[in-house]
C-alpha cells in the first residue's frame, strides 16, 4: 500500500501563471482526460475503473461530488471531469502511516495548505491529541469514543456541545446522528447547508410551503426556457450542462445571469456525444445578463413589473389567471408595490440597460415551460431570501410552479446536503418532527433552537462552546471571518473531527483533540448482517441507495453509521429507547425508523430498494397543493435593496476555481479561467484596474471594509484583468474567507454573505522570483 505523498509540490507565488481569460467551452475531452490522468497515477487501472464505472449506475455508489440528479437510463460513464476528480479524491489507495504523527506535529501542519494537506492520503487510524501536547498519536478506537464519552457526560449543559454534519453523510449515519444529538439533550445540529442554500428552505418554504425544488430530471429537457441565476454549472454541476445541451436541442431557450462569462455556459461540448468531442459543441446561453453583484432582487422586480404592465396593457393575455385565482394569494399588493419600482434604480442596481430587461422579459412572457434555477450567487447574499421571492413571484405570475417543464430549481451543493435535512440535520426542526422522534424512541426531545454555523462561532466567542464535533466538512476553513473561527475553535476543550482526509479543521483545534477516520461512499461496507448500502437524496428529491464497491483502504476504518452508534451508545447507554448496536450491525434497523418518523419515507426499506429507488412526494410540484399557513402559494412584497458601494471601493464574491471541491483543493490550477499554479489572485475589470492606477500582473493586499474596527487583509494577491463587471471582482474560497465578517450574514437564513464583501486593494511589491 502506497504511502503518504509528502513531496506534494506547493508553488510559490512567483511561479503562478495566467493565460488568456475564460475559456469559451466547457468539458468535452480535455475534461474527461484531466480527470482520468491523476487517477490513473495513484490509483491503478484497476481500481480505477471499478469505482469510475460504478459512479452513479443504480447498482454503484452515488457520486460524492454535486447533488445534481440521475437520468432514468445511465449511460456507460455516468460521470463528470469533476465527479471523476471526487471519486479518486477519496478512493485513492495513498494512505497516512503512523509515522507520520510522530514526524508532524499541530503546528507544523496547521501551517500548510490545504491542498498539501489533502494530498497526504487518507487517514486510517483514530488519533488523539491530549490537552497541552503538540502531536496527535494513534490510540485504539474504543479508547477514543471513550475520551468523547467522558468529556460530553461531564458537560453542564447538553447546550455547550455541537454537533456539525457536512453534505456527504448518508441519509442513515444523519438519522443516527441527530437521533444521538437530540437524546443528549441539544438541537445544536449546525450544518453545511447554514452556509449554502439555506436561503432557498426560507424563502421557498413562505412562497410555496416546501423548501425543496419542484422540478423533476425529465422537466430540464422539457422547458421552453431555462434562467441560470447566480450558478456556474460547467465547474459545480458539470453534468446539467448535458441536461441544458437537450432543452435546446428540443428549442428551449438558455438565459445565463452572472457577473463572470463562466464557461459553459457559453458554448458546451459534450463528451458523451461525437459532436461534443469533435465539433464545436452547443452554444449554451441565448442571453448573458452580466449582472452587478446583489443585483438579482432588482431584476426580478424589473421583470414581474414588466409581465404585470403587460398585463395591464393586454388584459388576461399574459398571466395564468387560472392559477393565481385558485392557487396563490397577494397580487394585488404586488402589483401595487412593483408600480412604484423605480427604473433608474433597477439599472443601479444591476448595471444592465433596459433594453436587456427588456429582452429578458420577452423572452419569459413567450415561453410556456420556464425553469429558473440558482445556486450560491443568489443564497449568498444579504438579500439572498428576498431575491428567491422575486424568483418565486416571476415563476408564479404565469403558473411556472407544478407543471412540466417548469418550477423553481434550486441546484444543492453537497450530494447529500438535502436528504441529510430530511433527516432532521436543522437546529430548528419543527415541533412536528420533535413529536414523532419522541414517540418513536421514548424521549422527550428538547425543544429550544438550537445554533447554526454562525451562531456555532458567537457562542464560541463568548465561551459557551466545550465540545465540537464534526461528521464531516471543513468548519473552521468553510464558515466567513477565519480569524475569528480559529480563534472560536482554539477556546473549546475538545474538538473530534469524523473524516476521511486531513483538512484545516484537523489542524485548528480545541485544547484536545481527535480525528475519527471513516470509510468513504465508494467503500465496501460489510457489519455482521451482511454487506450494507446506504441512501441518499438528490436536488430533486429522489431517494436511492448507494452501495460502495472497491475494497477499504484500511480494516481500521469504521463506516459513519458505525461511529456514530458507537459514540451514542457510549454517551447515551440505555437513556434513549434505541437500539444502537443494531444500528450498527444492520443499517435497515435505523431505516425502519426512518419509515416511522420522516414523512414521506414510509416502506423506506421496500421502496429504496426498488429500481432507481423513489421520488419524495412534493405538495407544489405534484397536485398544485401549498402547504403554507393560508393553503395558497404567496406572492410577497419586499423592499428593494442592493449593496452601494462608496468611492474606491469594490464588491468581491468568492468562489470556486475548477479543481476544488468547497474547500478540498485538487490542484492550483482553474484552466478554465487560464489560471495555473497558484489561487492568491484577484479577477479584476480593466476598467477598474486602470481608474485604481493598477494593471494585470500587478500585486495587491485586499483589505476588508466593514465598520467593525476588526482588520481583515488577504495578502500579496495577483491581479488578474478579467472580464467582471465593473466594480465587481472575484477571488478564491475558502483564502478570501479572511475577508468576511461573521456578523455580515443574509437576513432571516443567517449565511454568511460570500458573495457581496465590501474590500478595496492597496499595491504591493511582487513576489521575488522563486531561485533569487
Ligand atoms: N467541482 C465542484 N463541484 C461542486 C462544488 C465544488 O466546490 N466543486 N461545490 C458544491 C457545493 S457545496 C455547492 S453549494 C455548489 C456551488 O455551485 P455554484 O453556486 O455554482 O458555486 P460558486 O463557485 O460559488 O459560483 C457562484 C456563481 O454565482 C455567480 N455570482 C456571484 N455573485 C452573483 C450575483 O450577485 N448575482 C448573480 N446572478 N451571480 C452571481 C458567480 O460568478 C459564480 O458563477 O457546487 C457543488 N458542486
Ligand atoms: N467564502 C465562502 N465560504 C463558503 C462558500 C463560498 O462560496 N464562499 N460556500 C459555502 C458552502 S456552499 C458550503 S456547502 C460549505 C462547505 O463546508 P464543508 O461541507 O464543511 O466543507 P467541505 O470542504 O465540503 O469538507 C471537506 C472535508 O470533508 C471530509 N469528507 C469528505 N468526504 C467525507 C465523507 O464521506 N465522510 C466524512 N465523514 N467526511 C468526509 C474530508 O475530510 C474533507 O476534507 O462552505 C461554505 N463556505
Ligand atoms: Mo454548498
Amino acid at each position: 500500500m502506497a504511502k503518504h505523498g509528502e513531496e506534494a509540490h506547493e508553488p510559490t507565488a512567483s511561479e503562478l501563471e495566467v493565460g488568456d481569460g475564460p475559456k469559451g467551452w466547457a468539458a468535452g475531452i480535455p475534461g474527461v482526460t484531466h480527470s482520468m490522468g491523476p487517477a490513473l497515477a495513484q490509483m491503478g487501472p484497476a481500481r480505477t475503473a471499478k469505482t469510475v464505472m460504478k459512479l452513479n449506475q443504480k447498482d454503484g455508489f452515488d457520486c460524492p461530488s454535486c447533488a445534481w440528479p440521475d437520468p432514468h437510463h445511465r449511460k456507460t460513464f455516468e460521470f463528470c471531469e469533476n465527479g471523476a476528480k471526487a471519486v479518486t479524491w477519496e478512493a485513492t489507495p495513498l494512505v497516512i502511516d503512523s509515522a507520520f504523527w510522530a514526524e508532524h506535529s499541530v503546528t507544523e501542519l496547521r501551517g500548510r495548505t490545504e491542498y498539501w494537506l489533502g494530498q497526504q492520503g487518507r487517514l486510517t487510524e483514530p488519533v488523539y491529541k491530549p490537552a497541552g501536547e503538540d502531536h496527535y498519536r494513534p490510540i485504539p478506537w474504543s479508547e477514543a469514543i471513550n475520551v468523547l464519552a467522558t468529556e460530553l457526560n461531564s458537560l453542564e449543559s447538553p447546550d455547550e456541545a455541537v454537533f456539525y454534519t457536512s453534505g456527504r453523510t448518508s441519509n442513515e449515519a444523519a438519522f443516527a446522528y441527530q437521533l444521538f444529538a437530540r437524546g443528549f439533550g441539544t438541537n445544536n445540529l449546525p450544518d453545511c447547508s447554514n452556509m449554502c442554500h439555506e436561503s432557498s428552505g426560507w424563502a421557498m418554504g413562505e412562497s410555496i410551503g416546501v423548501g425543496k425544488a419542484t422540478v423533476a430530471f425529465e422537466d430540464f429537457e422539457r422547458a421552453d426556457l431555462i434562467i441560470i441565476m447566480g450558478q456556474n454549472p460547467g465547474t459545480n454541476h458539470p453534468r446539467m450542462l448535458t441536461e441544458l445541451e437537450n432543452c435546446k436541442l428540443n428549442g428551449g431557450h438558455i438565459v445565463a445571469i452572472n457577473p463572470l462569462p463562466e464557461a459553459g455556459l457559453r458554448r458546451y461540448k459534450n463528451p458523451q456525444k461525437v459532436r461534443g468531442i469533435i465539433g464545436r459543441g452547443t452554444d449554451i446561453a441565448d442571453q448573458f445578463l452580466q449582472i452587478r453583484l446583489s443585483g438579482d432582487m432588482a431584476l426580478m422586480q424589473a421583470v414581474s413589473k414588466r409581465v404585470l404592465d403587460a398585463e395591464a396593457a393586454n388584459p388576461r393575455t399574459v398571466l395564468d389567471h387560472d392559477f393565481l385565482d385558485h392557487h396563490c394569494q397577494g397580487l394585488d399588493k404586488l402589483r401595487e408595490h412593483l408600480s412604484h419600482l423605480d427604473e433608474a434604480t433597477v439599472l443601479e442596481a444591476t448595471g444592465l440597460e433596459s433594453s436587456e430587461i427588456d429582452e429578458l422579459a420577452n423572452r419569459y412572457m413567450a415561453a410556456e415551460r420556464v425553469i429558473i434555477t440558482w445556486a450560491m450567487g443568489i443564497t449568498q447574499q444579504k438579500k439572498g431570501v428576498d431575491t428567491i421571492k422575486e424568483i418565486m413571484n416571476l415563476l408564479l405570475l404565469r403558473g411556472n410552479i407544478g407543471k412540466p417543464g417548469a418550477g423553481a430549481s434550486p441546484i444543492r451543493g453537497h450530494s447529500n446536503v438535502q436528504g441529510d435535512r430530511t433527516m432532521g440535520i436543522w437546529e430548528q426542526m419543527p415541533e412536528s418532527f420533535m413529536d414523532a422522534v419522541g414517540r418513536e424512541f421514548s424521549f422527550d426531545p428538547p425543544r429550544h433552537h438550537g445554533f447554526d454555523s454562525v451562531q456555532t462561532f458567537e457562542a464560541m466567542q463568548q465561551g459557551k462552546v466545550k465540545v465540537f464535533v464534526a461528521l464531516g466538512g471543513n468548519l473552521v476553513s468553510a464558515v466567513s471571518d477565519t480569524g475569528v473561527a480559529e480563534a472560536g475553535m482554539a477556546g473549546t476543550d475538545l474538538t473530534v473531527q469524523i473524516s476521511t482526509k486531513l483538512n484545516r479543521s484537523h489542524t485548528v483545534t480545541g485544547a484536545a483533540a481527535l480525528i475519527l477516520p471513516t470509510m468513504g461512499r465508494t467503500e465496501i461496507d460489510i457489519q455482521e448482517s451482511g454487506e450494507q448500502f446506504v441512501s441518499v437524496e438528490d436536488t430533486v428529491c429522489a431517494v436511492h441507495p448507494s452501495w460502495g464497491n472497491v475494497e477499504p483502504v484500511s480494516h481500521h476504518l469504521l463506516s459513519e453509521t458505525a461511529i456514530v452508534s458507537r459514540i451514542a451508545h457510549a454517551v447515551l447507554g440505555e437513556k434513549i429507547d434505541a437500539d444502537w448496536i443494531g444500528f450498527e450491525k444492520n443499517y435497515d434497523l435505523i431505516r425502519e425508523h426512518i419509515a416511522r418518523v420522516i414523512p414521506g419515507c414510509e416502506n423506506y426499506n421496500q421502496r429504496i430498494r426498488r429500481e432507481g429507488g423513489f421520488i419524495l412526494a412534493h405538495g407544489p410540484r405534484d397536485t398544485r397543493t401549498f402547504p403554507t399557513p393560508t393553503g395558497k402559494a404567496m406572492l410577497t412584497v419586499n423592499e428593494l435593496e442592493y449593496l452601494q458601494r462608496p468611492a474606491g471601493t469594490l464588491i468581491l464574491q468568492t468562489l470556486r476555481s475548477h479543481d476544488q471541491f468547497n474547500t478540498t483543493i485538487y490542484s492550483n490550477n482553474d484552466r478554465y479561467r487560464g489560471v495555473h499554479k497558484g489561487r492568491q489572485v484577484v479577477f479584476v475589470n480593466a476598467a477598474d484596474l486602470a481608474q485604481l492606477g493598477l494593471k494585470d500582473g500587478d500585486y495587491a493586499d485586499v483589505h476588508g471594509v466593514h465598520d467593525d474596527g476588526v482588520s481583515r487583509v488577504m495578502r500579496r494577491c495577483r491581479l488578474i484583468e478579467y472580464p467582471t463587471t465593473p466594480g465587481c471582482v472575484a477571488a478564491y474560497y475558502p483564502e478570501a474567507n479572511v475577508l468576511v465578517p461573521l456578523s455580515l450574514v443574509a437576513e432571516a437564513s443567517n449565511t454568511p454573505v460570500s458573495k457581496a464583501v465590501l474590500v478595496r486593494l492597496e499595491k504591493v511589491a511582487a513576489p521575488a522570483p522563486a531561485n533569487a
